[in-house]
């Protein structure tokens, strides 16, 4: 294997073609709402209504959203990785399920799901793929009113960190696809990699926020240039 073990990071970008609108497309408003009122604590403590409204308009779109060219290529490229005893783990700040639709099956959510509610008292996370609204229960618990989105806002801890921590320690190939590399932690992956000496590279539309940090680029929409990689990839192997 040229790499037994790859870790890859996606953004937004790579749901662009499935019809998803990214996060910072449009001067910083994000369906036509501020970014900050709407993925942010406050922003749900100060109006949950409007922040659930802004979520329930984005899990309406995300149902009837399908993988794209990119995502099928990373399912496949897992399966041939699997097949010869290397791993694929995508860590993903989408909270669509694109990647496990296309058939990944090494998915980690960091930034959550829309497809889940979880109660802001108990903490309970169950599978809502319907509207939220203020009147909602709680089903552990019985609270009214506690029922959000399962989503990392900003000034909340990230899911997955320990997982994701122990999957880059053992990467051998570090690859970030449709990320502007604005957010962090997930924009400083790259660098803790680098550091550990294993290869980087990103695919994106245009250079990142973070772009001298990668070794290899490759820029182009992620439905074009995700497959032309994987096909380079799959080749390569059979090299070996
Ligand atoms: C294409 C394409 C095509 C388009 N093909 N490409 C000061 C300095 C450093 C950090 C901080 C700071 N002040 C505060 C912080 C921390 C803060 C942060 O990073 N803030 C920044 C704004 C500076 N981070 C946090 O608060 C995080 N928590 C945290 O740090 O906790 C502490 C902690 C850390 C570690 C361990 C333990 C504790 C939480 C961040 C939560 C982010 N949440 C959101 C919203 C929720 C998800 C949702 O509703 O969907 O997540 S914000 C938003 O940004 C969303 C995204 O997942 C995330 C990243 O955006 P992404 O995916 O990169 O999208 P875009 O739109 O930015 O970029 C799209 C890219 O695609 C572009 O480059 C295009 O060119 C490209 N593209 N079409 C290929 N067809």
């Amino acid at each position: 294997m040229i790499a037994d073990n790859i870790f890859i990071l996606t953004g937004a970008g790579i749901s662009a073609e499935s019809g998803l609108a990214t996060f910072r497309d449009a001067d910083g408003l994000w369906e036509g709402y501020p970014v900050m009122e709407v993925a942010s604590i406050q922003a749900y403590d100060r109006n949950p209504a409007r922040v659930l409204e802004f979520y329930n308009l984005r899990r309406a779109q995300q149902l009837n959203a399908k993988p794209n060219r990119a995502h099928v290529a990373l399912a496949q490229l897992e399966a041939h990785w699997r097949a010869h005893g290397g791993s694929v783990t995508i860590c993903t700040q989408n909270v669509d399920s694109l990647h496990e639709q296309a058939g990944s099956t090494r998915v980690i959510h960091m930034h959550g799901e829309i497809n889940k509610a979880r109660c802001h008292d108990c903490g309970d996370v169950t599978l809502a793929d319907g509207d939220l609204s203020p009147a909602l229960g709680c089903a552990a618990c019985g609270r009214i009113g506690g029922m959000r989105p399962h989503i990392v806002w900003f000034g909340e801890t990230p899911l997955e960190m320990d997982a994701i921590y122990d999957a880059l320690a053992t990467a051998d190939l570090f690859v970030s696809i449709g990320t502007s590399g604005a957010v962090y932690p997930a924009a400083g992956f790259v660098s803790a990699v680098r550091r550990a000496g294993a290869p980087t590279m990103e695919m994106n539309l245009e250079p990142s926020e973070n772009a001298e940090a990668f070794d290899l680029a490759r820029y182009g929409k992620a439905g074009d240039v995700v497959p032309e990689w994987v096909t380079d990839m799959i080749k390569l192997s059979a090299l070996r």
